[in-house]
């Protein structure tokens, strides 16, 4: 069975661990999002794809679920004395030697497709994982800086430097109109026998894969069904901060609310059937008038074994 999985960083890789237990003999292929991405002391960082890759390959660092595990900071220390900025994003020693070999390797030509290929031949993380473009695709925040006034910022300057604490007025994809899906991305959406969304962040995790051109067109017309796991449990999202992103967007935090901004696939949008916590049963009664086939179930991955459990669910809706 061929199972594709669009996925942010954090959620989607607990997801997809726990997908990986429940069908040991599925295909799948995720389809990252790179608009995290941030250049940084002349290296191209990839939170998501990095966050997905050492998660699926056992070298995740658990407690934070980004970076390395048994980690150390001597580079970031030694930049520090060099009074070199930023300091506000944290890079580990080791996660150090990915960026090095990663940018290295898309100087010496290769795209970020091949690059992402060769550094996963080293964490075998079990599933093919694809960027969703080899184009620069930048998600950028529109808040309102004190002293500085109104401007757009990158996504890791807002979550990371600022923590979120100013109002995100709007976000979006800077690049995503010109770019094209990397290749593999359509064919894996196409020859799906399933397409998932797992509860990352609906706007600047999957919304971000799906505005590069082409690939939410591919998901409508796929023949496989396609199913979303809801990131929002109890008007509040299970991690990170896609309130703030769907506020900005004008969606409410609530399972439904994401699962309609979604829409069903029967009326032009995304998403056949939709997965949401035993919290939100109230509101589960109003989707199947929208098109949306609806399941409940308890959503939170506190470990390997319940996430399973939740992918058993998904697939079986
Ligand atoms: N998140 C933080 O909250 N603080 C950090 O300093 C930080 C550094 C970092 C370095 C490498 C990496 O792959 C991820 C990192 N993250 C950090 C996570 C990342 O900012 C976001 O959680 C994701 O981009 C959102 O999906």
């Amino acid at each position: 069975v061929r199972i594709t999985v669009l996925a942010g960083g954090i959620g989607g890789a607990k997801f997809i661990t726990g997908l990986k237990l429940a069908r040991p003999d599925a295909h799948i292929t995720v389809i990252g999002n790179t608009a995290d991405d941030i250049w940084l002391f002349g290296l191209k960082i990839c939170p998501d794809l990095d966050t997905l890759m050492y998660t699926l390959g056992g070298g995740i660092a658990t407690e934070k679920g980004w970076g390395r595990d048994d980690e150390s900071w001597r580079i970031k220390q030694e930049l520090a004395e060099y009074g070199a900025e930023p300091t506000w994003f944290g890079l580990g020693d080791l996660d150090f030697a990915t960026h090095i070999y990663r940018t290295s390797l898309l100087t010496n030509g290769l795209s970020l497709t091949q690059v992402t290929a060769r550094l996963c031949e080293r964490w075998q993380p079990g599933v093919e994982l694809l960027p969703m473009t080899d184009v620069r695709v930048e998600t950028n925040v529109v808040v309102d800086l004190p002293g500085e006034g109104v401007k757009a910022i990158h996504f890791q300057e807002w979550w990371v430097k600022h923590q979120a604490k100013y109002v995100a007025k709007s976000i979006t994809q800077v690049g995503a109109e010109s770019a094209t899906p990397a290749p593999g991305v359509i064919d894996a959406i196409a020859g799906a026998d399933l397409v998932l969304l797992p509860p990352s962040n609906p706007v600047v995790s999957i919304g971000a894969i799906l505005s590069v051109p082409g690939i939410a067109d591919a998901i409508k017309s796929t023949k496989a069904p396609v199913v979303g796991v809801s990131p929002i449990i109890g008007d509040a999202p299970v991690r990170g901060m896609a309130d703030a992103c769907l506020r900005a967007i004008g969606v409410d935090t609530t399972a439904a609310a994401v699962a309609l901004h979604y829409g069903s696939r029967s009326n032009g949008g995304l998403i056949d059937a939709w997965l949401m916590d035993e919290v939100d049963a109230a509101s589960a009664n109003y989707l199947p008038a929208a098109g949306l086939k609806v399941d409940v179930g308890p959503l939170w991955m506190t470990t390997p074994a319940t996430t399973a459990e939740i992918a058993k669910r998904a697939l079986r809706l």
